[in-house]
């Protein structure tokens, strides 16, 4: 059977959320952020401001910029209930960020022309129920709705019926469009005076590997053609729960790297908490800037749900590494997952 996957991207989420509770921001230049924009509203953008640019620097194109600060817990919570409706819809659902998703629509046999309406309703009844608005991408693969839902982004949708079509699009465009083909890549590709994605076409697999090498090769050759074989990663096996963050702006000092650490520890104790789970073995994951990786985990003596015991054990992971370089992303997990039910009654 044919595939059929959706993708939902909320539209400047962290910004978003701040002028629907402060109506004073309607329509006015908004960022996010203390020291760096975390996210511009669509206003803030017309001056070219985007996040990870410092708050200086955006100031600097737009006086009159009205700055936010975060707050991540609120964002969590409109991020836990947007999940919460979504699985109204079916179960088979990727959540991969805050504002983000993939849902395998595969098996709600909707019809071409029906497709359409049905993200028409998505985006309604998001709309509806957050006050914030979403934008939506319909394909045959996470790679075409991916890309479809940047199309006609903010509150916009739009649908890949099929490779052809696919192809038809992105052939004219630049690579930066693919995910995944990043800055540095693309700069080599330049090189080859590869700019768009229709100067790849003539290359073969082979050629591309063994210049940029396996995975960036295959990346580039398969998905300019519409490929990408991978699924909607729903099933509810659980070995291990966590939550990463990627930072496009290095987190510098200890104390702002517990603290980050903190959040993300916050958000996937609650997921655990959620799903009913106890964990016998916690986990951090640091990367620093120049891609040195550091994971450490230990391993209680009982599964615990305990929120200070569970954080006391990733402090002292914290506490045991010497944090000088800044870091890039940061990691928290939680492994050897036993269902609390199932610990009771073995109690018995
Ligand atoms: P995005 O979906 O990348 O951006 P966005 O929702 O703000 O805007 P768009 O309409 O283009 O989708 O990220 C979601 C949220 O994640 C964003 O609102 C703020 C946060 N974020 C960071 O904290 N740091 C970052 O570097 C980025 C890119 C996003
Ligand atoms: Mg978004």
């Amino acid at each position: 059977m044919k595939r059929i996957i959706l993708h939902y991207d909320m539209d400047s989420f962290f910004a978003s959320i701040e002028i629907r509770d402060n109506p004073k921001l309607k329509n006015k230049p908004v960022v996010v952020g203390q020291s760096i924009v975390t996210t511009a509203s669509y206003e803030a953008r017309k001056f070219g401001i985007h996040s990870a640019m410092s708050v200086f620097e955006a100031k600097k194109l737009c006086p009159h910029l009205i700055v936010v600060p975060t707050d991540k817990e609120k964002y969590h919570r409109v991020s836990n209930f947007i999940h919460s409706l979504v699985f109204k819809i079916t179960k088979k659902i990727e959540f991969i960020s805050l504002d983000e998703g993939y849902i395998d629509i595969s098996d709600i046999g909707l019809s071409k022309e029906k497709l359409k309406k049905f993200a028409e309703t998505f985006r309604k009844r998001i709309n509806y129920h957050t006050k914030l608005t979403c934008s939506i991408g319909i394909g045959f693969n996470k790679l075409s709705a991916k890309i479809a839902s940047d199309i006609n982004k903010p509150n916009g949708q739009f649908i890949f019926y099929n490779e052809e079509e696919f192809i038809d699009f992105i052939k004219e465009k630049e690579l930066k469009i693919i995910p995944g083909i990043g800055k540095k890549y693309r700069e080599l590709l330049k090189k080859k005076n590869i700019h768009f994605v229709k100067d790849a076409f003539p290359y073969s697999l082979k050629e591309l590997t063994s210049a940029y090498g396996k995975s960036r090769g295959e990346l580039l050759y398969l998905s300019i053609r519409g490929i990408d074989y991978s699924e909607v990663d729903y099933k509810q096996e659980i070995f291990s729960i966590g939550n990463e963050n990627t930072y496009r702006y290095p987190i510098v000092s200890e104390p702002n790297i517990k603290k980050e650490i903190m959040d993300i520890f916050a958000y996937s104790y609650k997921r655990l908490v959620r799903k009913e789970l106890m964990a016998k073995t916690v986990h951090i994951k640091i990367k620093f800037v120049n891609n040195k990786t550091l994971t450490r985990s230990k391993t209680l003596f009982s599964p615990s749900d305990n929120e200070e015991k569970l954080y006391e054990n990733i402090e002292s992971l914290i506490d045991s590494l010497t944090l000088k370089t800044p870091v890039k992303l940061l990691g928290v997990s939680f492994s050897n997952l036993i269902k609390k039910s199932v610990r009771q009654l073995s109690f018995f």
